[in-house]
């Protein structure tokens, strides 16, 4: 009887510490928003959602409701109604700026609560850059004095040399980004089509929205779902919050060699071009593989990248099990903190923007 008493008790011991794991754990768990704004935000969020982002929430924002009729996501919201009647910005960011201040609870309730939050738009046209830039300065300061940890990200891309009249409101709307964000992740479209040869552009934009779709459903997975190597919300922290300017590159590979390939493609195909990556901040390598992929050839990835940076740059790493990718591997490349020439040239030839 005594021993029934004591099992019992142990039993209850062991339950009640398993549900203090479990509680901790979901505690512990950090929370992530994408959020996509404008056209071409709202069509990489839709990537996302098409595919799933285990442990992260999707949100698509537009003044165009034509295409945000289109476009999949958790939740969906119509910003600036009032002002733009559901029509969109015609390329004013001043308009969409204000569309976003019109709903401004609306879209910061479905985000507040999250610890990292990463914001797409493409620079360039009226709602992405007006709104995207609107939205992260209210954010940093509505947070400023919170102690609840946060990341804000800004996912953005710049626009295709063909659009001249387009390049200096991305370039007046990635300056007010940057210092509202903890990092900008730039990914610049011209750059994009080069290394995505000689594509149809819808093709090449899908390119584009699928490497940004990576890269958010990549670090999402890692931080909130059991991996093989996780990725850490401090670990994020330190390498991306105050950081400036961030450059991406994605390399994937098959068969014999499948881990020099990708780690090749990922550095040398970067979708921003960097000034001087010895002056780099931080390196975020993300491997992922088949059912197939071992610790060994996650590790040599590492190995390979870190020769590359200077030995002062915070390293951080992260893998996973693809199921889909059947013998191939993939790799991605953050590196954080970085200055780009591509962008101080674009400044030389526009001179000070006036514009908005
Ligand atoms: N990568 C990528 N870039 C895109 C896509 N669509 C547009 N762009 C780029 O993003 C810029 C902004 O375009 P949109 O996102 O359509 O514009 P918007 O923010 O909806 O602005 P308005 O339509 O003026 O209200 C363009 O100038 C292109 O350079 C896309 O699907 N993928
Ligand atoms: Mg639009």
């Amino acid at each position: 009887m005594q021993a029934e008493q004591a099992y019992a008790e142990t039993g209850m011991l062991e339950e009640t510490q398993e549900e203090k794991i479990e509680k901790f754990a979901k505690m512990a768990a950090p929370t992530v928003v994408a959020i996509g704004l404008g056209g071409a935000g709202c069509n990489v969020i839709t990537w996302a959602k098409e595919r799933g982002i285990t442990g992260g929430k999707t949100v698509a924002v537009n003044t165009d409701a034509n295409h945000l009729r289109i476009t999949k996501a958790d939740k969906r919201i119509l910003i600036g109604e009032k002002l733009t009647r559901g029509l969109g910005c015609g390329g004013y960011p001043e308009v969409g700026e204000k569309a976003l201040n019109e709903t401004a609870n609306d879209v910061i309730k479905e985000i507040s609560n999250a610890n990292i939050i990463f914001m797409v738009a493409g620079l360039g046209g009226g709602t992405g850059t007006g709104s995207i830039v609107a939205l992260a300065e209210a954010l940093r300061s509505k947070f400023a004095s919170s102690s609840f940890p946060r990341l804000l990200v800004g996912v953005v891309t710049l626009p295709f040399d063909v659009e001249t009249a387009r390049m200096a409101v991305a370039k007046k709307g990635l300056d007010r980004l940057k210092s509202a964000c903890d990092t900008v992740v730039v990914i610049d479209n011209n750059r994009l089509v080069k290394i995505a040869g000689n594509l149809p552009f819808r093709e090449a934009l899908g390119v584009a929205n699928t490497t940004i779709g990576k890269f958010v459903k990549g670090i999402t997975e890692t931080i909130t779902t059991a991996s093989l190597i996780n990725l850490d919300y401090a670990d994020l922290r330190a390498i991306m919050s105050g950081a400036g300017i961030a450059s991406i590159g994605i390399g994937e590979g098959m068969g014999e060699g499948r881990v020099e390939q990708s780690v090749e493609k990922a550095l040398n195909d970067r979708l921003l071009d960097i000034e001087d990556v010895t002056k780099a901040r931080g390196l975020l390598i993300h491997v992922a593989g088949g059912e197939d992929l071992t610790l060994y050839e996650v590790n040599h990835a590492a190995e390979i990248m870190k020769r590359s940076l200077p030995p002062k740059a915070k390293i951080i790493w992260g893998a996973r099990v693809d199921k889909e990718l059947k013998g191939g591997v993939s790799v991605m490349a953050v590196v954080t903190g970085v200055e780009s020439a591509f962008l101080r040239k674009r400044e030389k030839r526009l001179g000070p923007v006036k514009l908005w």
